[in-house]
């Protein structure tokens, strides 16, 4: 049978690379983010049915207005991937950017509820559904200039979980996959643009491939209907928590 699928994010990196790997698989997508023409070009390469989305999940708004009036053919979304997200900066909490914390917050965890709270109610009506939503873990493990980034990715593996709980006795299934450093453009924007920085993240080490991550997704969603896949956490191998820090004087 085949599903109706919205990925948020769909112009880049992991929602890009989830679009290519779900297409063959029987959905039809619905492919949302700012930059139409990335949108309309991905659209354009897959061989399935698309609906390109010019959206900003920022704008509670326009989020309920587009995802009210979709076109009959993709009105009854059966998954919903929260992926459009970002980072801005690292620099310590008591000299970040105020107005990063603000679209990290506005992105992350106002953008995602938007987009739930839009699609959810269907997904009840009908009694069927998956929401996968991308958090990080940097939910989980503090890093330097991780402060309000991590926070945000802390509600994304909270609200998951809450919604499993708001959602029992419903046929909706919810997962949060938990990548590590992948890279895709996300340390561009991380770093405003800076292209030698964005590259330094990656140098010396393999990373994760948006593909990896979009490989995660794809097998969540191929469970058995009664399987809910609660979270998935993945990094490259050559990462790992770094543990408790001491500062000596
Ligand atoms: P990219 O920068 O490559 O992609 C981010 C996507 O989010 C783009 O398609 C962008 O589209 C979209 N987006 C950003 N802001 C908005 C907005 N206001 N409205 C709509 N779409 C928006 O990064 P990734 O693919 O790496 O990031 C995807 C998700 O994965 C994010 O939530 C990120 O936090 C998370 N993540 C990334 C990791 C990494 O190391 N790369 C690791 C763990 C999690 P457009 O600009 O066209 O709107
Ligand atoms: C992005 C991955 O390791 O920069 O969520 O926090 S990391």
């Amino acid at each position: 049978m085949t599903k109706t699928t919205l990925i948020t994010g769909a112009s880049s990196g992991f929602g890009k690379a989830m679009a290519e790997a779900l297409a063959p698989h029987g959905h039809r997508l619905i492919l949302a983010g700012r930059r139409t023409d990335r949108l309309q070009a991905l659209a354009d390469s897959l061989e399935t049915h698309c609906h390109v989305l010019t959206l900003d999940v920022r704008d509670s708004e326009a989020v309920g207005h587009a995802l009210g009036t979709l076109p009959t053919e993709f009105a009854d979304v059966d998954v919903l991937i929260n992926n459009a997200g970002l980072a801005l900066g690292t620099l310590p909490a008591q000299s970040a950017e105020l107005d990063d914390w603000e679209q990290m917050v506005d992105t992350n965890i106002k953008g995602l509820m938007y987009c739930t709270r839009a699609i959810l109610p269907g997904m009840v009506t009908r009694n069927r559904g998956h929401i996968i939503n991308i958090g990080s873990i940097a939910a989980h493990y503090p890093y330097m200039g991780g402060n309000a980034y991590g926070a945000t990715k802390a509600f994304v593996a909270q609200f998951s979980k809450n919604l499993r709980t708001d959602l029992l006795g419903k046929h909706i299934r919810v997962t949060c996959i938990e990548p590590g450093m992948a890279e895709t453009e996300f340390s561009l924007v991380r770093f405003h643009g800076d292209d030698a920085k964005a590259r330094a993240v990656y140098q010396g080490i393999q990373p994760l491939s948006a593909e990896d991550v979009a490989q995660a997704v794809l097998w969540a969603l191929q469970q058995p209907a009664h399987v809910n896949i609660n979270h998935i956490e993945l990094m490259p191998t050559m990462q790992a928590a770094g543990g408790v820090a001491a500062h000596r004087e």
